[in-house]
């Protein structure tokens, strides 16, 4: 059972690269809070729900205890913190906080797969992650544990090579490294207790996951509403990029010709419109979705 009497709990990073969206996600799932005097703890207003703002890396831990009963943090973080007891279990990937965990080298060394690596020494903070993929390939060799800037650990001759995230790439070119093999894809995932909430909870964790779901999959799409020629029906609902199967319906007074209502998945570009456009399709409407259930 959860710690906290009466309320749940919500870790999300207090200032970083997560920050802001996860409070994005959580406000757009329909909690409001006003920032009072306790920076820790944001105190929901309008349900039994508490916000601990924490360092990203406690996350995993404040979850798996149940001393939170959800928490949002990136898949680096959530995988170099397993151990052996019980762990958080991912409910969703957020669609936010990308990057790569990538084996990188400067240009003196010649690297031909991780198994150059053989008997070298390698910077990174995710010494866990790092450990296994090379088990996993039988590469022996040395890691170095830095906490940051473990980019400039090629230039201070404190490893050979290093292994952290990217996402631009920037910082790799200003070093003067290369990304060369992935270790791990990751971006911000909901993550939650294997600690069952008060009985009395469990309807609201439900309903929240719910929503935070909701909001995930109506990121990005849109609902396209169009009129169409009947002959060219199959070609224009081809054209709709993830849409499933849309509504047709009758046009009064027009034998010929159709309304196309679709919830499309993924990005509409104006390209996408040409082509609509081409094959026929007229009173062309892209509309933002807001809610998704
Ligand atoms: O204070 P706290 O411990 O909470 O935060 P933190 O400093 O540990 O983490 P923070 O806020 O930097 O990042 C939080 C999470 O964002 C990470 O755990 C990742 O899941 C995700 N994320 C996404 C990134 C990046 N992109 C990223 N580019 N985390 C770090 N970086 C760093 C990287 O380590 C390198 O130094 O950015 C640099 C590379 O960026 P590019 O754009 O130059 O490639
Ligand atoms: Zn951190």
């Amino acid at each position: 059972m959860s710690t906290v009497q009466g309320r749940l709990r919500i870790a999300v990073q207090k200032s970083g690269r997560l920050a802001d969206r996860s409070l994005d996600l959580i406000r757009d799932a329909g909690l409001k809070w006003v920032k009072g005097h306790n920076d820790l703890l944001y105190r929901v207003e309008n349900y039994p729900i508490d916000l601990l703002r924490v360092r990203d890396d406690d996350i995993p831990t404040f979850v798996a205890d149940g001393v939170c009963d959800l928490g949002i943090v990136g898949e680096n973080v959530l995988e170099e913190g397993r151990n052996g007891g019980a762990n958080a279990s991912v409910v969703m990937p957020l669609g936010f906080g990308r990057c790569t965990l990538k084996i990188a080298t400067p240009p003196t060394l010649a690297y031909d797969g991780p198994a150059s690596l053989d008997g070298l020494r390698i910077a990174t903070s995710y010494p866990k992650i790092l450990r296994r993929f090379l088990d996993e390939r039988g590469v022996k060799a040395e890691i170095v544990v830095m906490r940051g800037a473990v980019e400039v650990a090629p230039r201070l001759k404190l490893a050979a090579a290093i292994c952290d995230l990217v996402s631009t790439g920037a910082t790799l070119e200003a070093n003067g490294l290369g990304a060369k093999d992935t270790v791990l894809e990751s971006q911000a995932v909901l993550i939650q207790s294997p600690v069952a909430p008060e009985p009395g909870l469990q309807h609201l964790l439900d309903s929240i996951i719910e929503r935070m779901s909701g909001v995930v999959s109506s990121q990005g799409a849109k609902y396209v509403m169009l009129n169409a020629p009947r002959a060219s029906l199959d070609q224009i609902t081809a054209i709709l990029p993830g849409a499933g199967s849309p509504t047709v319906m009758p046009l009064m007074g027009r034998d010929d010709a159709v309304a196309v209502h679709a919830v499309c998945q993924e990005a509409v570009f104006w390209e996408t419109l040409e082509k609509l456009k081409a094959a026929g399709a007229s009173a062309i409407l892209v509309l933002p979705i807001e809610k998704m259930m």
